[in-house]
């Protein structure tokens, strides 16, 4: 169960962050309210938020999942792999520092994303991205080893589409993983059921489970109501400005 996030909405330079999408501009009005509905929705799922200011300093700092893995023994701060953004975990620390008497830290050589990171019970899969290093890998792995959890790593370099690795799978909770076709086979997920995300909804595979409820980008009839079928209700939440900058619904908070 989780009983918190941190969020921070988009700064109003939102549209200078990172992105490979070609879907046009966000609008940043209408971000600011995909990004409250998302709030609300947290809040409904029984979460308290610790909210950030806007940093202009970083347009993609409202993807805060990025900066830092959360488990249940502790806190790792990231190396995000993109220069652009490495000043956003410093940013993180502050108010993270108030839930967690210390961190951890991914060091150079090693860069690491949080949106690379997906945790199932106590195992953690791990993507080697264009963002994720092997070395980054390897240290949070160590971290995670020393409590006791377990991980697995996921080249995710040859496939097209996704930035990171929970672009393509989501982990529900119950054994259950929604996955993209290029990782559903994986061996990986071989003890996994697995949910299938049809090739024009793939954006959809970002999906969370938070508490009793599973958050949903709005517009995949296919797999929204695959989700239903779980018996969790099903939150859509509209995230097209946020698709544009190649963010999905995970990267928007960080729970714990
Ligand atoms: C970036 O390219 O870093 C941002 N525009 C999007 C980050 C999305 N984060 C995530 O999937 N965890």
């Amino acid at each position: 169960m989780f009983s918190r996030a941190i969020v921070r909405p988009p700064s109003s330079n939102f549209a200078d962050g990172l992105t490979t999408a070609d879907l046009g501009a966000p609008d940043h009005g209408r971000a600011m309210a995909q990004h409250a509905a998302y709030c609300e929705a947290l809040e409904r799922c029984g979460l308290a938020l610790t909210r950030l200011p806007a940093d202009p300093q970083h347009p993609d700092s409202t993807f805060v999942e990025d900066t830092a893995i959360l488990t249940a023994r502790g806190a790792i701060l990231t190396r995000p792999g993109a220069p652009s953004r490495a000043g956003e975990v410093e940013g993180i620390r502050g108010s993270l520092s108030g839930f967690y008497p210390e961190f951890r830290e991914i060091v150079a050589p090693g860069t690491l994303d949080g949106g690379d990171v997906c945790e199932a019970e106590g195992r953690f899969l791990i993507g080697i991205s264009g963002r994720t290093n092997e070395e980054g890998a390897r240290q949070l792995a160590a971290f995670l080893g020393a409590d006791g959890f377990t991980s697995s790593l996921v080249d995710i370099r040859d496939i097209d589409g996704i930035l990171h690795l929970k672009s393509g799978i989501a982990y529900l909770g119950d054994g259950r993983v929604v996955a993209i076709g290029a990782l559903r086979r994986h061996p990986v997920l071989r003890d996994y059921e697995i949910i299938p995300v049809d090739a024009s909804e793939t954006y959809a595979a970002n999906c969370v489970r938070v508490n009793e409820r599973l958050l949903v980008a709005a517009g995949h009839p296919r797999l929204t109501p695959a989700l239903g079928r779980t018996g969790y209700e099903v939150l859509p939440l509209e995230m097209s400005e946020f698709e544009k900058m190649d963010g999905g619904l995970s990267c928007l908070s960080l729970r714990f």
